[in-house]
């Protein structure tokens, strides 16, 4: 909201020195320092009026909103010509920069120095015809006439609109040439690329921050991929997103699979995006409602026709070494028959007593790749339910006693962890055709070592399905690149 009706100010920029476009770009920069520049028009390049001996000038008028009053606006504006080293050897020599006050709201100023609006607006083409362009009802106080209406009147000869430009003349298209090299390349593309990007599933659109990796292949005669249009894409998405938002992740991969693979004339196209997701979760004790971040991540590939998609999620939790807590219950049996405890006794306490181990932060991800619909939501219940316990961002002391005492009664190593997602997965989704893909992956954070642990299982659920019933080792195991490029030429 504004805080008062701001009042509309108007200036004029012109140069006729050095590189005039490059000048008034570097004018505009300098005054957005002090002001917020609402609107910049076209460029123009206009005969010089008054002193005509002078070569011609590149001109502009753009609406700013300030905070300064008018003396202090002109103060500014006279710093930042001088800081352009603006030299005034006669009045009306040629100059890098020029700028002046057209309009301060509808002020009427005739002091020394400063006189607003602009004296000699209206005899000039060169002001009246970009202002026309950005403020073609604004009205002249004194004159009671619109900017339109001025224009009209002066007419726009010797003021010609111009195409803001980079002298520079594209002959050859580098990227379209034969590589010396003639090997094709899986992937080329960009990555870690930083985006807002809009989800909403059925209610209002929200903004998530995201990670995007897009790629492309590249055939053996081309030597590179156009890394601009990665990014059009993006931008027209942004555009449209502004409108509609995808419902999901996933199907925002795979409009983006889609759009790369054909704007960038690919066999394929790979597209991955993660965004952290706040979730509602209840502690389960104190029973306090809090928010959790876990990560969608959303992966598509793209023929330019067909396209596959994987919807997945990262979510952290806790485990406990099942190998030292085992350590530790030999050591406590030990003592307690030391003690004099029968072995009956022994047994009856270490069953009813947690027992120590070391414990880690595990990180989780489970991918699924199927046209039916997964909620990313769900597979994150999948995941916390495959360690030794969830964790919580804050925890009353009760609830951390409960995740303590949980986690030391379900000992998981990594390998536990995979098989027990793809147990579980199993379980919720026995409806999944044999076809889906699944990529199951735990990391742990070991806390008596540097390293981390790790363990994955990728393939097909019909793969990992037959070894889940007792059949014998699967012979595949289908990785997540095939299955997203399978079936494809
Ligand atoms: N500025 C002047 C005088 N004459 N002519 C054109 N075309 N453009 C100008 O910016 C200009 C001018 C005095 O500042
Ligand atoms: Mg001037
Ligand atoms: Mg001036």
């Amino acid at each position: 909201m504004r805080r008062k009706e701001t009042e509309r100010v108007f200036l004029s920029l012109g140069a006729n020195l050095g590189d005039r476009q490059a000048n008034i770009l570097q004018a505009l920069q300098y005054l957005s320092a002090r002001a917020l520049i609402r609107q910049v028009s076209s460029f123009y390049e206009t005969d010089p009026v008054g002193y005509t001996d002078q070569p011609r000038f590149l001109n502009a008028v753009c609406e700013i909103e300030t905070e300064l009053e008018p003396r202090s606006l002109l103060e500014f504006l006279l710093a930042v010509e001088k800081r352009m080293g603006r030299l005034r050897p006669f009045r009306n020599a040629p100059r890098p920069i020029d700028i002046d006050l057209l309009f301060y709201g509808d002020r009427v100023i005739d002091e020394p120095d400063l006189i607003v609006p602009h004296p000699r607006l209206a005899e000039r083409g060169f002001v009246l015809v970009p202002l026309a362009e950005i403020a073609p009802e604004l009205r002249h106080p004194l004159l009671r006439r619109s900017a339109g209406e001025l224009a009209a009147v002066i007419g726009s000869a010797g003021v010609d609109r111009v195409e803001r430009s980079l002298r520079l003349h594209l002959d050859r298209d580098v990227q379209q040439e034969c590589p010396r090299v003639t090997t094709s390349l899986t992937r080329v593309g960009v990555t870690n690329l930083e985006r807002l990007i809009r989800l909403s599933d059925g209610g209002r659109p929200t903004l998530f921050s995201a990670v995007l990796d897009l790629y492309a292949d590249l055939g053996p005669r081309q030597s590179g991929v156009h890394m601009s249009r990665f990014s059009d894409v993006l931008e027209e998405l942004t555009e449209e997103c502004s409108l509609g938002s995808s419902p999901d992740i996933e199907s925002l991969a795979e409009r983006l699979a889609l759009d790369i693979a054909r704007s960038q004339e690919a066999r394929y196209s790979q597209v991955r995006i993660r965004a952290r997701y706040p979730l509602q979760r209840t502690t389960p004790i104190s029973g306090k409602k809090v928010e959790e971040l876990s990560t969608f991540i959303g992966i598509a590939a793209s023929d330019g026709s067909r396209t596959r998609h994987l919807v997945g999620v990262e979510v952290d939790g806790l485990t406990v070494c099942p190998c030292a807590q085992d350590l530790v219950k030999s050591y406590q049996r030990r003592l307690l028959l030391d003690e004099g405890f029968t072995e009956e006794q022994t047994d009856r306490i270490l069953d009813l007593l947690p027992v120590a181990s070391h414990n880690q932060r595990g990180r989780g991800t489970l991918m699924i790749g199927t046209a039916e619909r997964v909620r990313a939501e769900h597979l994150v219940s999948i995941v916390e339910a495959s360690m030794s316990s969830e964790v919580y961002e804050l925890l009353k002391r009760p609830d951390e006693f409960f995740i303590v005492n949980k986690a030391h009664r379900n000992p998981r190593f990594v390998e536990d962890v995979v098989r027990e997602m793809l147990h579980n997965l199993h379980l919720v989704y026995a409806d999944l055709p044999d076809d889906a893909f699944v990529l199951a992956r735990q990391e742990n954070l070991e806390s008596i070592h540097r390293h981390n642990a790790f363990a994955e299982r990728q393939g097909r659920l019909g793969e990992i399905r037959g070894e889940l019933e007792g059949g014998g080792q699967s012979a595949r195991h289908t990785s997540m690149e095939e299955w997203l490029r399978e079936g494809w030429p």
